[in-house]
């Protein structure tokens, strides 16, 4: 049997049962059926514009109903999914597009004069644009085509998708992601987390990452149950959607604003069975905090854009604050020495690797960085710092990799670093995280100046605007006269993160 996600992931969804649904309940509601004759004519498109199987189809698009079914008919032509965040600048995309050459990029109407000579460049074949609500040129060209398409067969270690995640060092490195690596995690979630045909998931993240994309979506469609698919998060939107809907996935962001919505409450959350949070540590106080609103324990998992999901808190069970729970059952997760590699005690902090049919293949074309960041027993390095207690929960205590991550996003200090130091003016930069209510950590530059510069925040703030995607952007600059440094003459940018974790001091809340 072909190995193909979309054949395993569509069928068990009845024709007749509803799969996407939109808040206004508009044609851009489909069922099992409608869903699988639009990705059809999209794949049929996809043929048509001359992509072939392992080609890639990149697309920056708004989130829309037409832009999910994208990547659905993308998996189906037996094409390579390379999704891009939509606050990527076109300096951004000029290497996502150079370095991936898809055969087709899509692209929202308004950002086309922008990223038409970014594509030429990369030599793309096809340009297409898609908006939020369907309209560009997507919706001419699928218009014609037939509602009927065979799905490309694939082996199980075939690509399914690309996504790209920056590194402490260089640049950005293309995650390639198998149709086995994503079906895996599908079918596991679906189990473990109990969904089946009745259920239908409030759908606010973003798509362009694993969490919205994939751990959303796939695990909806591999229980043949719907989503409510709403265009972003607010809250107040998302309490309204819980008479409709009984499981929230999120990051830790959503929950913290929810606390912040008077209209949450238990009534309001009393049809809901599963509130899910991921991609950023979820303070045991929003947990806490979250239970006593509502009654809900929220289940926090942990993963990766490399590995798809790895661990998670159980359905049955205690849900504990600050942990994220039990690997996975097919998933295999130890705590090793992060130098040697020797593996820790029990109970001991060290580096978590992981191994099972969830991690992916490799980096796009970087043999060199995929060796660098593998085992030779083939476990995986995530560079998140853990430990493993007694009863087999992992916590995640720290990070390894020089990584922020702000509202669920991840933000790496040396690219922003790297833009900092470029700027005249500047003699040398250190971006760090420091705590933040709502966005968990926020961006800040701690920035020496050259002899006699006069450059300010407000300068800095202009010059990156064109350069970085705005969550990159640092919320503070700091100046100093001196950097503090260890004895190797290296930033030590745990002094700065204490010097400056007041900065955005969280409110006092109550429950
Ligand atoms: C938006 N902004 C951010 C930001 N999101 N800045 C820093 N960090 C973020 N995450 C900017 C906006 O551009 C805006 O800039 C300003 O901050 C205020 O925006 P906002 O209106 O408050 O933001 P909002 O649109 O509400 O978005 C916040 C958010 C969103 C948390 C809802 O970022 C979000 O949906 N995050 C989820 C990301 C995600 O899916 N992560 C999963 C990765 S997968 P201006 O111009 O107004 O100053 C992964 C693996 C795993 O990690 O385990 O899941
Ligand atoms: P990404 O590269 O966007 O896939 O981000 C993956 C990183 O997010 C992981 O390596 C972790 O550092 C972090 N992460 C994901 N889920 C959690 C969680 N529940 N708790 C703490 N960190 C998390």
């Amino acid at each position: 049997m072909s190995a193909n996600l979309f054949t395993r992931l569509a069928a068990a969804g009845d024709p007749a049962a509803p799969f996407i649904v939109t808040p206004d309940g508009t044609t851009l509601s489909y069922s099992y059926a409608g869903m699988r004759a639009r990705t059809a004519q999209l794949a049929n498109m996809l043929v048509a514009v001359g992509v072939a199987p392992g080609d890639r189809v990149a697309a920056q698009t708004e989130k829309g109903v037409d832009a999910l079914l994208l990547y659905l008919a993308a998996v189906r032509a037996g094409a390579v999914f390379l999704p891009l965040n939509t606050a990527y600048t076109p300096a951004e995309l000029d290497y996502f597009l150079g370095d991936a050459e898809p055969r087709l990029f899509v692209c929202g109407r308004a950002a086309e004069a922008a990223l038409a000579p970014v594509a030429r460049k990369a030599g793309v074949a096809a340009l297409l644009t898609l908006d939020a609500d369907g309209g560009g040129t997507v919706a001419g060209a699928a218009a014609a085509q037939s509602p009927e398409f065979a799905d490309v067969l694939r082996s199980g270690d075939d690509l399914a998708a690309i996504l790209y995640t920056s590194g402490t060092t260089g640049r950005s490195k293309g995650a390639m992601l198998s149709h086995d690596n994503l079906w895996s995690n599908a079918a596991t979630l679906k189990d473990i987390w109990h969904f089946t045909a009745a259920d239908r998931l409030i759908h606010a993240l973003p798509i362009y990452h694993v969490h919205g994309l994939f751990v959303a979506t796939n695990t909806v469609m591999a229980a043949g149950a719907a989503m409510l698919f709403l265009p972003r998060f607010d809250a107040r939107g998302i309490v309204a959607a819980m008479g409709d809907a009984n499981v929230l996935m999120g990051v830790p962001t959503f929950y913290s604003r929810l606390l912040d919505e008077p209209a949450l409450t238990e009534e309001a959350a009393r049809g809901m069975r599963l509130f899910v949070s991921g991609s950023a540590p979820l303070s045991a106080e929003v947990h806490r905090r979250f239970r006593v609103r509502t009654g809900h324990a929220v289940l926090e998992r942990y993963g990766m854009t490399e590995t798809g999901m790895i661990t998670s808190n159980p359905y049955d069970g205690d849900r504990i604050a600050g942990t994220v729970g039990f690997p996975l059952p097919d998933v295999s997760v130890r705590i090793a020495d992060q130098a040697t590699g020797a593996i820790s005690a029990q109970g001991e902090v060290g580096m978590i690797e992981v191994k099972g049919p969830n991690v992916f293949k490799g980096y796009w074309r970087k043999p060199e960085k995929t060796a660098e960041e593998f085992r030779a027993d083939g476990y995986f390095v995530t560079g998140d710092l853990g430990r493993i207690d007694d009863r087999g929960y992992v916590h995640i205590v720290g990070r390894a990799k020089d990584l922020v991550i702000s509202g669920g996003l991840n933000v790496y200090p040396a690219e922003v670093e790297d833009a900092l130091d470029a700027l005249p003016g500047v003699a040398e930069s250190a971006v760090i995280g420091v705590p933040h209510a709502d966005l968990g950590e926020a961006v800040v530059a701690v920035v020496r100046r050259e002899g006699g510069s006069a450059i300010d925040e407000a300068a800095i703030g202009a010059a990156l605007r064109d350069r970085l995607a705005r969550f990159k952007q640092p919320k503070a600059v700091r100046f100093v006269d001196e950097m503090p440094r260890n004895a190797m003459g290296k930033i030590q940018k745990k002094a700065l993160r204490e010097r400056f974790a007041g900065l955005f001091a969280a409110a006092e809340v109550a429950s």
